[in-house]
């Protein structure tokens, strides 16, 4: 029997039939893309891929910059049977080798420049190949996919079937992997296009990282099943993607797209009359920032709420009102309940945790069942972490979160991951990473240290010490030192009193 891959037939539906069509036009060059090119090229790289000896089920990891080809190795690894598992590209060796060590990859994609050390790092996690991304470099993927030729068919997947796997941070530092299924991907990437009212005359902006779930399934797999195309961005410029909005229809965007695009005096009701869609997520949209775009353009951003481990759980509608502060309503097939600490579902208008059920959640941390089953409840809803309430027209809002979470610039980090490095430099008795509003990321990271007795420790002693070992965005801004951390009669750490006293910092 004939079975399809369930994610790669999905994605190339709309585009059978217009291999002719622009799927992409790279910002700056106007190189351009067509479908047919697309998916060639995909089925080569999985022709490479399985010649490299990925069977159903092998994980691919791949650290590369956002290009073109990036996105061809996404498609081909799906159509390979494979798992997708791509990395930041601001990661470090130190975080890389953690993520390989743990996903334990066949295949490593990897940027020419960086192959030489990284390459031992992967030979250590026993990854048996390494590519580079490009035609130069050893072991270019490019060499590769001449001498391998294409897969002549999709290798078959279903629903439940790995897809992607996505590292996501963790309150003990230890970064887990979510494990998303064929069915996860290819049912969320229908329901936004769908209410999103996405059709192939879309031409949507593309200035995310492609290595998350917003820049990769939400944005790439609905232009995809829409039939859409894009301009691709390769890195976020305002006044780029500003220019764009003369050619485009649609912008998806963290709300630091939105607060730098508003910095710009031509953002006009004119300039944007073209494009019929702004969609915001990955982090709080403030209602401010809603209030003054749809004063300056004229039309209310539509702001919508998911999460790396269930691709996307609410949005506000399409037709209706799109209401300032809130993520809007469940999607269809998605089950949202707020919950008291008992996990006991609460009536609208009250708050408590948010829990979210549907095809869109994942199937479990890779290789974590105890993490699994904490988060994970025995009826399938996800404790997402999130505080939240529901109100009287069914819109959901997010009030706050129960994780210890910092989101800047739509990148999430946690603070126990940067805590664990600033304890172990000399000096160093314990410290306490936190939050702080920041008028461009939303928020930014502070840290407080406190110095053992004697020690004579500078800032720059705990920014060089972080600096090697933590991504870029992980780094705390702004440091202080005191001589006890504020604690509550349990000796519980009191962030909120830190994030109090030190709440200007980045605004004043
Ligand atoms: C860059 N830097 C950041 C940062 N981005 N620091 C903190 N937080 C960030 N988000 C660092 C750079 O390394 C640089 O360091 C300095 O800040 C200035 O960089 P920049 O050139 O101004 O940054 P830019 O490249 O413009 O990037 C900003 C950004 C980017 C907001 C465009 O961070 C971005 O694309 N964010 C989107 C993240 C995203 O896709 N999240 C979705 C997760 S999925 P230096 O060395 O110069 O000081 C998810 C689920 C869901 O959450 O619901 O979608
Ligand atoms: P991640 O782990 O990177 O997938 O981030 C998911 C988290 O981002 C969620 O649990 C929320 O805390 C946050 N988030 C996503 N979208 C929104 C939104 N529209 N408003 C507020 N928070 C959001």
């Amino acid at each position: 029997m004939y079975k399809s891959n369930l994610l790669a037939s999905t994605l190339r539906h709309a585009s059978v039939g217009h291999d002719n069509k622009v799927f992409a036009t790279l910002s700056g060059s106007g190189e351009t893309l067509t479908n047919g090119k697309l998916w060639d090229n995909a089925h080569k790289v999985a022709g490479a891929l399985v010649d490299a000896g990925v069977v159903p089920g092998d994980r691919v990891a791949a650290q590369v910059e956002k290009s073109l080809p990036a996105l061809e190795l996404y498609l081909g690894t799906i159509l390979a049977g494979g798992v997708y598992l791509p990395l930041n590209t601001a990661y470090t060796a130190r975080e890389l080798d953690y993520f390989l060590e743990n996903a334990e990859p066949k295949v490593f994609v990897c940027a020419s420049d960086r192959a030489g050390s990284l390459e031992r790092i992967a030979a250590k996690a026993g990854v048996s190949r390494v590519f580079t991304l490009g035609s130069d470099g050893l072991g270019s993927l490019t060499d590769a996919v001449e001498a391998a030729g294409p897969i002549p068919r999709a290798v078959a997947r279903g629903e439940d079937d790995l897809a992607a796997i996505l590292y996501t941070s963790g309150t003990t530092g230890r970064s887990k992997g979510a494990m998303l299924t064929h069915g996860n991907l290819a049912s969320n990437a229908r329901v936004l296009t769908e209410v999103w009212r996405f059709t192939d005359d879309d031409v949507l902006i593309h200035a995310l990282p492609i290595f998350h779930t917003h820049g990769l399934f939400v944005a790439t797999n609905v232009a995809l099943v829409a039939g859409a195309s894009l301009i691709y961005h390769t890195k976020f410029d305002a006044a780029a993607i500003f220019a764009d909005f003369a050619r485009a229809t649609t912008l998806m965007g963290v709300p630091t797209f939105y607060t730098r695009l508003l910095d710009l005096p031509e953002l006009t009701k004119e300039a944007a009359a073209g494009m019929r869609l702004f969609i915001s997520g990955s982090a709080p949209l403030l209602a401010e920032t809603h209030v003054q775009w749809q004063q300056r353009t004229g039309q209310a951003i539509l702001e919508r709420y998911g999460m790396t481990e269930t691709c996307m759980n609410t949005s506000n509608p399409y037709d209706g009102p799109r209401k300032p502060g809130t993520v809007g309503l469940p999607l269809p097939g998605v089950e949202v309940r707020i919950v008291d600490e008992n996990g006991s579902a609460l009536p609208d208008g009250e708050i408590g945790g948010i829990e979210v059920r549907g095809p869109n959640v994942f199937k479990g941390y890779w290789r974590m069942p105890e993490k699994t089953a904490a988060e994970l409840r025995e009826d399938g809803f996800f404790i997402t972490g999130d505080v939240g309430m529901i109100d009287e027209d069914g819109y959901v809002s997010i009030i706050g979160r129960s994780k210890d979470l910092i989101i800047s610039g739509g990148f999430n980090i946690y603070p126990k991951e940067i805590e664990l490095v600033v304890d172990a430099v000399d000096g160093v008795k314990e410290s306490a990473v936190f939050g702080l509003p920041h008028p461009d990321f939303g928020e930014s990271v502070a840290v407080a240290v406190v110095p053992e007795d004697g020690a004579d420790l500078s800032v720059e002693d705990i920014t060089s010490a972080v600096a090697p070992q933590l991504a870029r965005f992980k780094h705390p801004r702004h440091v202080v030192f005191l001589d006890a951390l504020p604690r509550n009669a349990m000796g519980k750490v009191q962030k909120n009193q830190l994030r109090e006293t030190y709440a200007d910092v980045f605004t004043k």
